[in-house]
Order: structure tokens, then C-alpha cells, then sequence
């Protein structure tokens, strides 16, 4: 199978976290999006100009990072571990988690991204504020499952925490989030996992290169560096 992808894309990097967990064989094909030429033949594979795109052995095209990850579950043999439970309650928790984070907290992220890049006068208006008050409540409700869980799910590292990873390591860059004790330690856990530090290993020159030709540049902020908000 091939995986189109971007090496910072933290779409890109769900994948390649659950590609690893599940030690699937796939062959990388880098997309460069911001090169006209690439863009457009990218297009001919993904009408949206969004990265990641599977195309699978039996050459099926298969877009979303969450569709993805769920493809290469179903191909899951025996001995695999499985992203989403097999039990369909838990499964279902998984999913519901995976969209939270999709629609919440990335959604926030980008939201704060975005006004971050706005003079400073134009920044803080309702939209930003609407988006990061629901970052805040999905925020609140992943501590909350945290309290008692290794990983979001629960034991097992799901399609959930593929999720959780990327999006929460670009989240420091533009929200604090260290007054949520249990998430940060979530966080440390993950980004101490191997399938995600070989993932964030080969994606920082990239964002480290993307981030500073930001208007307004900001930086990747490693965990530590997180200090307690006042
Ligand atoms: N809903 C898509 C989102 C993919 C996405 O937004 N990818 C970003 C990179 S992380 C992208 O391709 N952005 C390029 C653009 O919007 O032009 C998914 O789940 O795969």
C-alpha cells in the first residue's frame, strides 16, 4: 500500500502512528503541497488537496486519516493489536473520543492558530473565543477520562490516542494546557511511546522550517517546557 503524506501534516502523522503500532509494511510517498506541480497532480488522488490518502494493494483510494487508521485495522492478522476494540461498546468510546479530539480540540488548535497569526489588535474575537471555549470543555472531559486510564480508552492505545498525539503536541504551541494534571501526564506518556517519537522525530525539521515563516512565528514547545498558567 502507499501512504501520501506530509512529515509535519498532523493528519499525516495519525497514520503513520497507527502504521507503526500495527508494524504494517507501506510505501512513504512525500506530497509536497505547496509546490504547484505536486499540488496538482496530488488533486488527480485527492479532489479536497488534503493529505493523508491511502491507496491500498487492490488500489482502492481511501481519504481521512480516521477511515484510514480503520482500514488498516480490519487488515489486522491475528496476532495485531487492534486500534479499535473489538467489543463494540468500547469501540464505539473509541470513535466517539477520536471525533472529540477531531472536532474540538483540533478545531480549537486551529482556531488559536489562526489568531495568532492576525495583527495583534485583531485578535480575541467571538469565533476564537467560542472555539477555544469548546477546546477547553473537550479539555476538561479527556482529564476527567484520564483520572483512572493509562491511555484515552482505557489499557489498550487505540485510534484515539493516534489522534490525541499529534494534535496535542501542536496544541502547545498557541494553548497551555498544564492545569490539566491528568492530560499532561497522558501526554508524556504518549510522546515517551515509540511509534510516536519516530513519528515527531521525523516531522520537527519540517514544522521547525514551516513555523518560521509564520507572519507571527511561534514555536514547537516540548512538554516540559510547559509551566503552570497563573
Ligand atoms: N479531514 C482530513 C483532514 C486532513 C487535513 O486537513 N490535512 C492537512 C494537513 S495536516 C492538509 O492537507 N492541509 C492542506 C490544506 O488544507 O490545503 C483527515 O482527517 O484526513
Amino acid at each position: 500500500m502507499k501512504l501520501y503524506y506530509a512529515p509535519a501534516s498532523s493528519y499525516s502523522q495519525r497514520v503513520l502512528i497507527s502504521l507503526y503500532e500495527k508494524e504494517i509494511d507501506f510505501t512513504a510517498i512525500e506530497v509536497n503541497l505547496f509546490e504547484a506541480q505536486a499540488r496538482s497532480q496530488y488533486l488527480q488522488i485527492n479532489p479536497f488537496g488534503k493529505i493523508p490518502t491511502l491507496i491500498t494493494d487492490e488500489g482502492e483510494v481511501l481519504h481521512e486519516a480516521c477511515i484510514i487508521i480503520e482500514y488498516l485495522d480490519r487488515c489486522s492478522k491475528g496476532s495485531q493489536k487492534r486500534l479499535i476494540p473489538k467489543d463494540p461498546k468500547l469501540a464505539l468510546e473509541v470513535r466517539m473520543l477520536e471525533r472529540i479530539i477531531d472536532i474540538y480540540v483540533n478545531a480549537g488548535r486551529e482556531a488559536l492558530f489562526k489568531d495568532s497569526q492576525l495583527p495583534p489588535e485583531e485578535r480575541a474575537k467571538k469565533p476564537v473565543i467560542k472555539a477555544q471555549r469548546l477546546l477547553e470543555t473537550a479539555c476538561t472531559l479527556l482529564n476527567e477520562k484520564l483520572v483512572d486510564r493509562i491511555w484515552l480508552a482505557g489499557e489498550e492505545f487505540s485510534l484515539a490516542d493516534c489522534a490525541a498525539a499529534p494534535t496535542l503536541a501542536y496544541l502547545r504551541m498557541v494553548y497551555n494546557y498544564k492545569h490539566f494534571s491528568n492530560l499532561t501526564a497522558y501526554v508524556g506518556r504518549l510522546e515517551s511511546r515509540l511509534s510516536v517519537s519516530k513519528v515527531f522525530h521525523s516531522g520537527r525539521e519540517q514544522m521547525i522550517q514551516m513555523l518560521s515563516t509564520l507572519p507571527y512565528p511561534l514555536e514547537l514547545v516540548a512538554l516540559e517546557e510547559l509551566t503552570l498558567p497563573c
